[in-house]
């Protein structure tokens, strides 16, 4: 530009030397302002836009675009009908620019003048002001630059996607002509159905989620000659900043991207199922509008049931216990064009990075799993079993909940009885003493859906288990069982000395007797001197401190009746 300016300036010079217009003068430039950036300048063919004043040489004016209440428009040379000085002018001008156009007669109206002479004189020297407003050619096409773009783009727009962008719109000469960012809040749209202006229809299409684009659109496929309102006049090129916020496509469907899958994956969720699991929401530009974890919870549900957006129900399907896995839903799988007020904007693309905890059915049953079983194990509990165990109860992700190693005793407990939870129970049967078990027990042989102090409802445990020791029981009620048939007659056995009477002592020794070889069982965890007391006093009906046949007929009787006796 300093060059250019220097050669206007010498120009005017020898200009100024001769002393009147003459056919050989030729027509003065001044670019007085020239913009710091000037992509493009005016060529023959182009259409321009621009203001002007048209004065003479003393100053006066003869004619303003501003008078005309809004700027001229024509295309340069090609005929057109602008006075030759105007169209050479105008060559080379770039938007924003100002020049000061000194035009000899030859090149304005020459000798005759303009408007029957009384406008322009004849042999008139003019002086015309021009700014720049707007370039274009009707060759040409939407020009897009990316200004900057996510490293990772899948995907990008093509015809028939709804998206959703912010946008800032200028004229050329860098006036804001509107703002998504005025209303706060995307213009959603489809593109390529024309609801949009040609050149955006074209501009959007290829850009990816994130990506910020530049689209200057020349008036033909913007406004034309109609403009927009008083913000966008006729014949204006556009300029859009654009960022793209979301993306999708109504024929889209649930896409799944698989991050963690656990092997081995023994079950996957089916319809039905109960799942519990940790989530993070977010929009496709990364924001995060909702997350389980910020609630110490899991959120749970049924699946594939319509507890759950469409969506969600359709992505949690086939999940494995432990997956990560990231869905994409689009809004009409998700909360669709409304939206969720103030959460969730309409037609928005959620992202729910899942993380599955776990998942039942109430068909499932307890599963146990052996990981150590001793050489010997040949002895193996069941019901009544009186037995010392340890344990770890934790979480399926392996969040540890409780063990039995925070106490100081291991827990013994008589199996079968209600005693311990149904599945860990369940789990305890069938063990020798040194074997070790991994059990899965789902919540309704658990703690529920409500779960217990540290335990989260519906939640599906891992016990595992190591049996310590083991006494075989006896059936709820009894203290004494019989292992092998009972003498028959009974009384007669017992009274060892055959003297027809049968003291603590005698009955003491006969117990223990049938206890050391193997024929009966007392109930394990008492003290056996206190259950063959209260074994005794039973049958000493009358309490005179020995039992007799009578007493221990009658006994029997009532057993066959109750079935509930100790003998
Ligand atoms: C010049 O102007 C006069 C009066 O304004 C008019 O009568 C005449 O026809 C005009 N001549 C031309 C050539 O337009
Ligand atoms: C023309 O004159 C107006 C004032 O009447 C001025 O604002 C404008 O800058 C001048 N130049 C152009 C090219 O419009
Ligand atoms: C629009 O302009 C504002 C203010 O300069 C800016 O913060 C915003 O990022 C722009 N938006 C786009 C889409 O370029
Ligand atoms: C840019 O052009 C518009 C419309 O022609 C006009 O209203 C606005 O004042 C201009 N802005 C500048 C900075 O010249
Ligand atoms: C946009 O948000 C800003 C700040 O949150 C607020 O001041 C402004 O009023 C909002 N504008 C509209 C149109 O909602
Ligand atoms: C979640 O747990 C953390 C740490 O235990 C605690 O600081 C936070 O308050 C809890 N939040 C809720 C919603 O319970
Ligand atoms: C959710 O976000 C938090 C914080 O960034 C992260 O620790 C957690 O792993 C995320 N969860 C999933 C399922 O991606
Ligand atoms: C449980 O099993 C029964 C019989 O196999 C089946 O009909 C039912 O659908 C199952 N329930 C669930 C929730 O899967
Ligand atoms: C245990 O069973 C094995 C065969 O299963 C047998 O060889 C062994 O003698 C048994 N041991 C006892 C103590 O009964
Ligand atoms: C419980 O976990 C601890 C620590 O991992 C381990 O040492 C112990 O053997 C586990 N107990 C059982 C019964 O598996
Ligand atoms: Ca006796
Ligand atoms: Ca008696």
């Amino acid at each position: 530009p300093l060059g250019q300016t220097l050669m206007v300036f010498l120009a005017g010079l020898v200009r100024f030397s001769s002393v009147d217009s003459s056919p050989l003068e030729d027509l003065l430039i001044d670019r007085y302002l020239v913009p710091s950036l000037c992509p493009r300048e005016v060529q023959i063919g182009d259409y321009v836009r621009y203001h002007y004043n048209g004065t003479f040489t003393d100053g006066n004016r003869f004619d303003s675009s501003h008078d005309k209440g809004k700027p001229f428009t024509g295309q340069i040379g090609l005929g057109s009908p602008l006075i030759p000085g105007l169209d050479r002018g105008i060559q080379g001008m770039c938007v924003n620019e100002r020049r000061k156009l000194t035009i000899p007669p030859h090149l304005a109206y020459g000798v005759l003048g303009a408007g029957n002479s009384s406008v322009i004189p004849p042999d008139t020297t003019l002086v015309f002001d021009i700014l720049l407003l707007d370039i274009w050619n009707m060759e040409d096409k939407v020009q897009t630059r990316t200004l900057s773009k996510p490293k990772n783009c899948k995907r990008s727009v093509a015809s028939t996607d709804f998206i959703r962008y912010h946008y800032n719109g200028t004229l050329l000469n860098g006036t804001l002509f509107d703002s998504s960012h005025f209303r706060n809040q995307t213009y959603d749209t489809y593109v390529g159905y024309g609801y949009l202006i040609k050149g955006m229809d074209q501009g959007l299409l290829g850009m990816c989620v994130g990506e910020r684009r530049s689209i200057i659109i020349p008036p033909f496929l913007a406004y034309e000659d109609k403009g927009y309102g008083t913000q966008v006049p006729p014949y204006a090129s556009l300029m859009f900043d654009v960022l793209l916020v979301d993306l999708f496509n109504a024929k889209d469907d649930v896409t799944v991207e698989i991050q963690t899958l656990p092997e081995p994956c023994t079950r996957k969720a089916v319809v039905g199922d109960y799942i519990r699991y940790h989530y993070n929401g977010s929009f496709q530009d990364g924001t995060i509008f909702d997350t389980s974890y910020q609630r110490n919870s899991t959120y749970n549900t049924y699946i594939g049931m319509g507890y759950v957006i469409a969506g969600i129900d359709k992505a949690l399907q086939g999940v494995c216990i432990g997956e990560k896995r990231r869905v994409t839903l689009p809004p009409h799988l998700a909360y669709g064009e409304s939206g969720i007020e103030g959460l969730i904007p309409g037609s928005a693309v959620l992202i729910f990075d899942i993380h599955v905890i776990d998942f039942h059915n109430p068909n499932d049953t307890v599963q146990i799993k052996t990981t150590h079983k001793p050489a010997d194990c040949n002895i193996t509990s069941s019901s009544y079993d009186l037995i010392l165990y340890r344990y770890n109860c934790s979480l399926l992700d392996g969040t540890l909940l409780y063990s039995s190693d925070h106490y100081s005793t291991s827990s013994r407990v008589t199996l079968g009885v209600g005693k311990i939870v149904l599945g860990v129970d369940e789990g305890l049967q069938g063990m020798c003493v040194g074997e070790r078990r991994e059990v899965i027990i789902p919540p309704h042989f658990a703690h529920g859906e409500y779960g217990a102090d540290g335990v989260p409802g519906s939640a599906v445990l891992m016990f595992e288990l190591e049996l310590l020791e083991l006494q075989r029981g006896v059936p709820e009620g009894y203290l004494f069982v019989w292992l092998e048939d009972s003498p028959n007659p009974l009384f007669p056995a017992l009274d060892l000395n055959q003297d027809k009477e049968v003291p603590l002592e005698e009955f003491s020794t006969f117990i223990k007797t049938q206890v050391i070889e193997g024929r009966g069982r007392m109930r394990p965890g008492m003290d056996p001197e206190i259950i063959i007391k209260d074994m005794f006093t039973l049958q000493d009906r009358n309490n005179d401190g020995k039992i007799t046949a009578d007493e221990l007929k009658l006994k029997t009787e009532e057993q066959e009746s109750s079935k509930h006796d100790e003998l």
